[in-house]
């Protein structure tokens, strides 16, 4: 607007001398009346191009109305579009703000279902640890079910095991074979009293049966089993090496396997439980000569053995430890010894 003010006074300074300059007093009755321009006195003149100077002023006027329409209907525009967008922006944090309140409220609520179950796993687990051991100690003690379809083999390994004690005496002299005779009662008399009796006779090589029926107890984790207690490793599986360390510190040594009626309890408390281990250590092992397996214990030769067929295979020439596999009834197979497995260890 001050730039056509400017304009307008510029150009009637223009018009004010050249009308002085041409039109005297008595020439000024032709002057033209301008508008816009209402006491100029001018002569109309061809140089003074009046319909140029209304040109330009409506070109003024047109542009600012054009300007200030544009800037009218751009700051309605992006008034309108603020607000569309502000709406739209406004949804959609409500919408993520609902969603993500859902979700987190999913999260949530399937955290705590998944606490919940771990510790009922957890309970149930523990519950099943007690009850598995008492329940597997009766049935180990009682022998029953299974138990009867092996008693004939259970009887013979019995009369075996008698057997070799009795030679054991006949060492000393003849009539410690009479003893000898004495000594087959005191088998069924496991329960303690007759071995005692035996020590009567003075002699001291029935004193080693005494110790025999000494009573065993087991400590706590540890199953009772004739004459030796067996700690059943099936959560922290370990290498035959660390398994044989592991049963020392807890003080016994890898399970020694010394006949059919222990390897058939031994399978049977392994079969019987929950986890079904792939396969558990046992004591037997050729590290130190290939082919020549021994116990741990006390590197004594294998008497019993239950290998599944094929094996020993010493498999890739690296197959010097022994284990019970359960995709083969739990029959014995020599593995490798640094795979970890789960174990038994025996105390006597
Ligand atoms: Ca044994
Ligand atoms: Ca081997
Ligand atoms: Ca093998």
């Amino acid at each position: 607007m001050l730039r056509v003010s400017a304009i307008v006074l510029f150009t009637l300074s223009i018009i004010e001398n050249v009308c002085s300059n041409t039109c005297g007093h008595d020439n000024c009755e032709t002057a033209i009346d301008i508008p816009l321009i209402t006491k100029l006195n001018a002569p109309l003149k061809a140089e003074l191009d009046i319909s140029s100077l209304t040109l330009q002023l409506k070109e003024l006027v047109a542009k600012h109305v054009n300007q200030s329409v544009s800037k009218a209907v751009n700051d309605l525009v992006e008034n309108i579009l603020d607000k569309t967008i502000q709406t739209a922006v406004d949804r959609l944090q409500t919408s993520i703000d609902n969603t993500l309140s859902t979700f987190r409220q999913k999260i949530e609520d399937d955290v705590e279902v998944k606490i919940k179950k771990n510790h009922d796993l957890l309970m149930k687990k523990q519950s099943i640890s007690a009850t598995e051991i008492h329940s597997l100690t009766i049935l180990a003690n009682t022998l029953g079910g299974e138990m009867a379809k092996l008693k004939s083999e259970v009887q013979t390994a019995i009369e075996k095991d008698v057997a070799v004690g009795e030679k054991g005496l006949k060492g000393d002299s003849g009539r410690p074979g009479l003893d000898g005779a004495n000594g087959r009662r005191g088998e069924p008399g496991l329960k303690g009293a007759h071995g005692i009796k035996g020590e009567k006779g003075g002699q001291g090589e029935k004193g080693s049966r005494g110790e025999s029926v000494k009573p065993l107890k087991c400590s706590y984790g540890w199953v009772k089993f004739m004459h030796s207690c067996y700690y059943f490793e099936f959560s922290n599986k370990k290498t035959w090496s660390a398994a044989k360390d592991d049963c020392r510190r807890k003080g016994g040594f890898l399970v020694k396997v010394d006949d059919a009626v222990e390897n058939w309890f031994l399978k049977s408390f392994v079969k019987s439980n929950t986890k079904s281990p792939a396969s558990v250590w046992i004591g037997a092992n050729d590290i130190n000569r290939e082919s020549n397996f021994v116990w741990d214990f006390d590197n004594s030769g294998l008497t019993y053995t239950e290998w599944s067929r094929g094996e020993p295979n010493n498999k890739y020439n690296s197959e010097d430890c022994v284990q019970m596999r359960n995709s083969v009834n739990y029959a014995w197979n020599d593995s490798t010894c640094s795979n970890a497995e789960s174990f038994i260890c025996e105390k006597l």
